[in-house]
Parts: structure tokens; C-alpha cells; sequence
């Protein structure tokens, strides 16, 4: 979540919570305050990495208690205060807010109405359908609270790749400064880019493996030890993950990333071939008898096994290991492949920032093109633009073009939108005004709860229009809050080749939509792929690499990529 949205979310609740105890005045405070932030312009990281907490408070409401507290949540991802806080409630207001759609107000009338203290007792008491008759409450709540509990459990403890993998690089980064390692890897799900992961597993060698552990154990990142040895530590972050820490040995550095790398079923089929050729493999090596005959690099073990060397995104036993064996591995598709991004938002929806400011970011991360998607909306949903208001914006995204052209700057900018698909099919904006735009980026924001043959036939309809360039985020899924829709998939591939029509790969690290599993089978039957980062903000630009994880571990190479077209190449497709 950007920390804005964090922070005022934070506030709010904390407000909530104080005036569950009846404290005065403190909630008026917190709310004025998660206010401010929530109509800041501005990333509250950005001021605070431009002038610190004196920066911060400036903002108005913002004084030096409230500083601290959004610098510890700039710093941390959390607040020791709000922590606390909830803990002194007389139900279990941690577990029970984590309900999407569930705050601190709601909670407390299921406490005073039915004396609901835990998950659990929410949970029977909404099968019996007992909650109906509480102030706030209806049958339809009922299935949402169950819903909300059912995806809860699904996601259990597990963090978002976007939140794990920028956590995992700070800990190998500062292992390595830590002048006692000598090789440094994070292993496991995190290395497989996993949209979701459990834990995260490093791999060092170190001749001083006392002092590691000792470092590790220290990191101001810590918050508990778990365990702590020379050969293996684990400990649980501060944002709530665990870590685990193993100190392997040089000659076993490569068989110990492989095993720890997984997944377990992929490790299951790499020792059966070992031991069909009467070795046995283990995460200290590949022995024959007692002697190790490989262990030192990755490549080496795989070879030995007669296999190429299998990118770590692919190895979830869906079909690698053979294709290593016949030499059919795909040439997976790379960061350095991206040319352009195909989803930005700016201020004229719902974006912080200007398209100069976007397009000069996008520049920056070495691309060729960015398009400019912003909502187009007759609900007017994330301040969407009506055909009027899209004329301007075109006109505006023409009149940067040629003002970056005169700095000298080679970016090009794609007038495009985020269009609407209405209940029915239709589009949000008349054929006409579609038809001028480079990028029509089609998505479903509204009805969510149709059936499945309807809601595929509303996608269908859409795209026969034969005016939409990429279906945004086609699941509709949002990871841990929100299910996907129900959809057939088959139908809505069939209509894309039929139209032309791309399949988003969206990288907002909440969404990763296709899901690697139907991006494997919309670019094994032809189609073509698009990731969008969907950025709101010149940092969310980034989120690209968690777009390529998803393309990689759906098999894609770079022609299955519309990103790794140049910019001529795309104005053809585009055609
Ligand atoms: P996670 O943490 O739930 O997102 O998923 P992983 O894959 O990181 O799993 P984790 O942390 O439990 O273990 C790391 C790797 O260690 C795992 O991918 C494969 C390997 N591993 C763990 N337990 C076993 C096992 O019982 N057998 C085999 N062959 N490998 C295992
Ligand atoms: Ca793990
Ligand atoms: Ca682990």
C-alpha cells in the first residue's frame, strides 16, 4: 500500500479505536490529520525524504507526535502505538479488522450487540445469520464477513511479493556489508517470484558464521529472534514476516540454493532422476557413494542431472523439468526486454502526478513509450473522464509530447484510457472518441457479482467492439481482499484473437492479473501480453518487475511480450 494510503488508514483506525474508550478530543485530531494525508498530492515519503519530520510538520494538523508516528510508518510499514492500541481492546480487534470492509466502529457493535471477541465467534455467528439484526448490518454483510473470513484464511501470514522482495534485498544488502559473508542469496518462494510469500529464506557461506548470526539477529529490521545458531537463524521482522538464515558451506552453496529454492515437488522430481542414476541429492550436494560430485554452483547440479539450467520462476513441476531434459526450456522474456508500459494514471483521474512528471520518470527507467491511461468513466468512478473531458486530455498528452520533444527528450507518450466495460458490454466512451486514441485499455470496475456467463459474456461483448487494445487486470481480483470474478476463460481468450485484443498483465503488487497460471495458457495458444504497472504515482513505475515475474513464471518469452516491441514495431500492432 502507498504510504499515504497507509498512514491515513492507520489514523483513522487509531481514531476509531480512542473513541471506542471515549478518549476526547485525540480522535478529532487523528482524523483531521488521516485527512491532510489523504488529500496530499504528494508521497508523505517524498516530503519526509526532503526535509525529515520538520517537513512533515508543516502539513496542516501534522504536529510532532504525529510526525514521529508517520516516520515510524515510513520506516517500518507499522506503528508500535496502534499496535498496542488494539490490543487493549476487550475483543480481538487486530484479527477481526483484518476483514476487508471491517474497522474498529463496525467491531465494537458486534461486540456490544452479540459479544463477539473472536474470528471465530464472528464466524458462527454469521452462519447463524445472527449479525443481520445489529445497527449496520444485513444478510448481505453476513455472506461478506464470510467471504472476507474464507479469503483471510487463504492468505494467511503470507506477505505480497511487492512487500517481501524489497524487505529480502534491504537483509542481503546489509548482510553483505556485514564484512563476515562471503556468497549471499534469498532462496525459496521469493526466488521463484511467488505472488505471495510465506517466509523469507537467505543463504549465505561465511568462514565466521557465529558473527553472521550474531549480525543477523541485530538488524535493526529484527523484532524477535527466533532461533539463533551457526548454522541456521530465524527470526520475525518487524513488518511481520519471518526470516530464516542458513550458513551453508562453500562446496554446498549451489545444491543448497537449489534445495532451498524448490518448490518441494520440483526437488522431489530432481531426486528421483538422481537416484535413477544411482546418486543421491541432497541440499549438501549431488554424492556418488560418499564422494560429492557437484555441489558448489546451481548450473552444476543441474547438468550433472543431464538438465539445463532452469530459471528459479518455472520451477514449480508444471512441465520444466522435461522441457530441461529435451532442451525445449523457453528464453524467458527479461527486464531489460521492457520497452514501455502500457497503464499510468495521472491527475486527471485519479493519479498524483502530472503527465509531464510521468513521462519524464518513465524516461528515466529507459523506456521508449508510456501510455497515458486515465480512468474514462460515465459514473465518474476515480474522477473518470467523460468524451469532453477526453478530447482535452488528448490534447493535453499532445501538447507535452511536443514540449519533451523540444527538451530534446525521446520519450513517446501513447494517448490512451482506462475504459470502463458498463454492465452490459457497452463502453464508457463512444466509438468516435475511441477511435482517435493509440491505447484503449478496457477493464470492469463496477457489478463484480454477476454470474459467470454473464459477466464472460459482458467481457465478450467489449472486446467485439473491436475497440479495445488490452483487458485491464481480467480477473478482477485483488490478492487477499478481493476474489476473482467468475469468468470463462476460454471465451474470453477466443474473442481477444478474434479482435486483436491483448491480455494485461497488471503489476500493481496487489492485483499481478492474469495470474501466472492463465498467462502461461493465453500465451501458449497465441495471444499477446501487455504489462501495465497501472501506476498512480512516478514510484509505482517500478512495479514493472513484478509484471516480468508474472510473464516468466508464465512461460513468456519476448514475443509473447507487446512491452518488448519498440516503439515502431508497436505503432504497426497498434494499427
Ligand atoms: P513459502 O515460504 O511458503 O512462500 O514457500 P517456500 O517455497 O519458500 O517454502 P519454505 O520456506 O517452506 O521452504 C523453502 C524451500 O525449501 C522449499 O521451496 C523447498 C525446500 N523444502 C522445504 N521443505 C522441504 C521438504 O520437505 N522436501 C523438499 N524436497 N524440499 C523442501
Ligand atoms: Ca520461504
Ligand atoms: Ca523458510
Amino acid at each position: 500500500m502507498a504510504k499515504n494510503a497507509l498512514c491515513a488508514k492507520i489514523f483513522y483506525e487509531i481514531a476509531d479505536i480512542l473513541e471506542i474508550q471515549d478518549v476526547q478530543w485525540k480522535p478529532i485530531a487523528y482524523r483531521k490529520a488521516a485527512r491532510t494525508i489523504e488529500g496530499l498530492s504528494e508521497d508523505v515519503e517524498e516530503i519526509y525524504a526532503r526535509g525529515g519530520a520538520k517537513a512533515l510538520m508543516e502539513l496542516p494538523g501534522i504536529g510532532e507526535a504525529l510526525a514521529k508516528k508517520i516516520e515510524e510508518l515510513i520506516k517500518t510499514g507499522t506503528l508500535r502505538y496502534y499496535e498496542e492500541l488494539k490490543k487493549e481492546a476487550p475483543f480481538d480487534l487486530e484479527a477481526i479488522t483484518a476483514i476487508p470492509g471491517m474497522g474498529p466502529k463496525k467491531a465494537k457493535r458486534l461486540y456490544d450487540g452479540l459479544g463477539i471477541k473472536t474470528l471465530d465467534d464472528l464466524k458462527k455467528a454469521a452462519e447463524k445469520h445472527g449479525i443481520a439484526g445489529i445497527p449496520g448490518f444485513d444478510e448481505k454483510s453476513e455472506g461478506n464477513i464470510l467471504k472476507g473470513i474464507a479469503l483471510l484464511e487463504k492468505t494467511k501470514g503470507r506477505a505480497l511479493l511487492g512487500n517481501a522482495l524489497p524487505e529480502a534485498e534491504k537483509l542481503v544488502e546489509a548482510l553483505g556489508k556485514s564484512g563476515a559473508v562471503k556468497r549471499i542469496a534469498y532462496a525459496g518462494s521469493l526466488r521463484r517470484m511467488k505472488e505471495t510469500i510465506g517466509d523469507i529464506d537467505i543463504l549465505v557461506t561465511s568462514s565466521k558464521p557465529a558473527k553472521v548470526a550474531d549480525f543477523f539477529t541485530k538488524l535493526p529490521q529484527v523484532d524477535e529472534v527466533v532461533a539463533k545458531g551457526e548454522t541456521k537463524s530465524a527470526v520475525r521482522l518487524k513488518g511481520g514476516m519471518s526470516c530464516d538464515l542458513r550458513v551453508v558451506e562453500d562446496d554446498s552453496f549451489g545444491a543448497a540454493l537449489q534445495y532451498f529454492t524448490g518448490n518441494k515437488e520440483h526437488n522431489i522430481e530432481l531426486r528421483r532422476i538422481a537416484i535413477a542414476k544411482g546418486w543421491k541429492l541432497n541440499e549438501y550436494g549431488i554424492f556418488k557413494g560418499a564422494k560429492r560430485i557437484a555441489g558448489k554452483e546451481e548450473e552444476e547440479v543441474y547438468a550433472k542431472l543431464g538438465l539445463g539450467w532452469i530459471p528459479p520462476e518455472l520451477r514449480e513441476n508444471t512441465g520444466e523439468v522435461e522441457a530441461a531434459q529435451m532442451r525445449k526450456l523457453p528464453k524467458l522474456v527479461e527486464m531489460k526486454d521492457i520497452k514501455g508500459d502500457f497503464h499510468a494514471h495521472t491527475k486527471w483521474s485519479d493519479g498524483n502526478y502530472s503527465i509531464g512528471e510521468m513521462a519524464i520518470a518513465a524516461e528515466k527507467l529507459g523506456y521508449e513509450y508510456l501510455a497515458i491511461t486515465d480512468h474514462a468513466s460515465p459514473m465518474k468512478v476515480a474522477n473518470g473522464m467523460d468524451a469532453k473531458r477526453k478530447e482535452k486530455h488528448s490534447k493535453e498528452i499532445s501538447g507535452v509530447q511536443k514540449k519533451l520533444e523540444k527538451e530534446g527528450r525521446k520519450i513517446r507518450l501513447l494517448d490512451g484510457c482506462e475504459l470502463d466495460i458498463l454492465k452490459d458490454g457497452t463502453l464508457a466512451l463512444p466509438a468516435p472518441s475511441l477511435k482517435k486514441l493509440d491505447v484503449v485499455v478496457g477493464a470492469v470496475h463496477s457489478n463484480f457479482n454477476m454470474g459467470r456467463d454473464e459477466m464472460t459474456k459482458r467481457v465478450v461483448t467489449a472486446l467485439g467492439s473491436g475497440l479495445i487494445t488490452i483487458l485491464a487486470h481480467p480477473s478482477g481480483r485483488l490478492i487477499g481482499e478481493r476474489d476473482a470474478y467468475q469468468l470463462d476463460y476460454d471465451k474470453i481468450y477466443d474473442a481477444a484473437e478474434r479482435n486483436g485484443v491483448a491480455m494485461e498483465i497488471n503489476a500493481f503488487p496487489e492485483r499481478l492479473d492474469l495470474v501466472d497460471t492463465e498467462v502461461k495458457r493465453a500465451a501458449g495458444r497465441g495471444l499477446k501480453l501487455a504489462i501495465g504497472t497501472d501506476s498512480h504515482s512516478t514510484e509505482h513505475l517500478r512495479f514493472m518487475r513484478y509484471g516480468v515475474a508474472v510473464a516468466r513464471r508464465g512461460w513468456c518469452e519476448k514475443k509473447d511480450l507487446l512491452n518488448s516491441f519498440g516503439i515502431r514495431a508497436l505503432e504497426k500492432f497498434l494499427e
